[in-house]
């Protein structure tokens, strides 16, 4: 089993169903990852030992999924210098708003690059780490290029009807 390159943790195992598509996009083009639940709220210790010793472990990329006061990512990104990308949960009470402006809204100096709230967000999330890896794997250039291509031609494909 090759040694894992993306972390994807999530606040909550209620996420992993909008998490799973980051994982199914990695899955899809033979990247190996780890999924885990952590919580910067329920527990922190966990979480900030993780992130400290995620580079060490040989993570190239953290895809963080959290909901409501979603500090996930954002606590993660304090303790490490991988790039973490950030997904809002969609939530009942504030349809994913809360989530998305809790982890966008991080301080100068510790960047946490937040996609579209939910299932969107989960899914580009794993397409983003495909394109962080893919800057020195030419195996994942290619891949990312065949994406690109099947997507023009699903548009293109809507008129031909
Ligand atoms: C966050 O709180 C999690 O990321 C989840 O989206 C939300 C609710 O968690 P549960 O109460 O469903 O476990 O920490």
């Amino acid at each position: 089993m090759a040694k894992p390159l993306v972390a994807i943790v999530m606040g909550s195992e209620t996420d992993l169903p909008t998490m799973d598509e980051a994982a199914n996009v990695l899955r899809e083009n033979r990247v190996a990852y780890e999924l885990r639940i952590l919580s910067a709220h329920r527990s922190p210790d966990d979480t900030a030992s993780f992130a400290k010793t995620a580079r060490k472990k040989g993570f190239k990329v953290i895809i963080a999924g959290a909901g409501g006061a979603a500090h996930l990512a954002g606590v993660i990104a304090s303790h490490t210098t991988l790039p973490v990308i950030g997904v809002p949960m969609e939530t009942k009470e504030l349809k994913g708003i809360d989530s998305l402006f809790s982890t966008v809204q991080m301080p100068s100096g510790v960047p946490v690059a937040t996609l579209a709230i939910g299932r969107t967000g989960a899914k580009n999330a794993g397409i983003l780490a495909l394109e962080i890896l893919s800057l020195g794997d030419k195996r994942l250039e290619k891949k990312l290029d065949a994406l690109k291509k099947k997507l023009v031609e699903s548009v293109r494909n809507k008129n031909k009807k």
